[in-house]
């Protein structure tokens, strides 16, 4: 039997209790970017995520910019970008979802603050309802346990290093500790 490959990210459930978390998302083919909230909201609650503010966008254009005001807030350690491209007659898509995903990684790379792509890029309604309903293949819980695993990561690699004690301190005190208890 064939091992089904998996998509989902090595840590599936990272805990983000304590981090706040901001969630854009976009009008624009409503009903299936709700889809995409639900998921990434429940998501985050599952994860412990208690502060979570969702604002709107009239479209995934309009993302970058809203996902870099949260970003630049200092109010929240994560942003989840969502919104959904469906391909039309025209090459407007084009346009769309390669600003949206260049701005909103620029968002991310201009404040420091991680901001997840939960933007859907598909050709079929079908295809991007297929990936809002709830359950195993939402992509915006994916994108919110992406957000809060990079939080943990940029909170883990930001803390100050320990002072380490030298080796020479380590070996000098323990052998003023044995020269003692040598000693009556
Ligand atoms: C104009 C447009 C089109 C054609 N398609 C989409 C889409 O599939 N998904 C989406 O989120 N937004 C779309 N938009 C709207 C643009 O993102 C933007 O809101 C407008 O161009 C106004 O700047």
């Amino acid at each position: 039997m064939t091992k089904r490959a998996t998509k989902q990210a090595p840590q599936a459930r990272p805990d983000g209790r304590g981090l706040r978390a901001a969630v854009v998302r976009a009008r624009f083919n409503a009903e299936v970017v709700d889809g995409l909230a639900s998921g990434a909201e429940a998501a985050l609650t599952e994860m412990g995520v208690r502060h979570v503010v969702v604002v709107d966008v009239p479209g995934a254009f309009e993302l970058p910019l809203a996902a870099k005001a949260a970003a630049a807030s200092g109010r929240f350690d994560a942003i989840v970008a969502l919104g959904a491209l469906i391909r039309g007659d025209t090459d407007h898509y084009e346009y769309i979802a390669r600003t949206a995903a260049a701005g909103l990684q620029r968002a991310a790379l201009d404040t420091g603050v991680p901001v997840a792509f939960g933007v859907l890029t598909v050709t079929k309604a079908r295809q991007a309802l297929a990936r809002s309903r709830p359950g195993p293949d939402n992509k915006g819980a994916e994108a919110a346990r992406a957000a809060v695993a990079m939080a943990l990561t940029l909170r883990t690699l930001r803390r100050p290093r320990q002072p380490q004690r030298s080796r020479r301190s380590t070996e000098r005190s323990q052998s003023r500790h044995a020269g003692r208890r040598g000693k009556p």
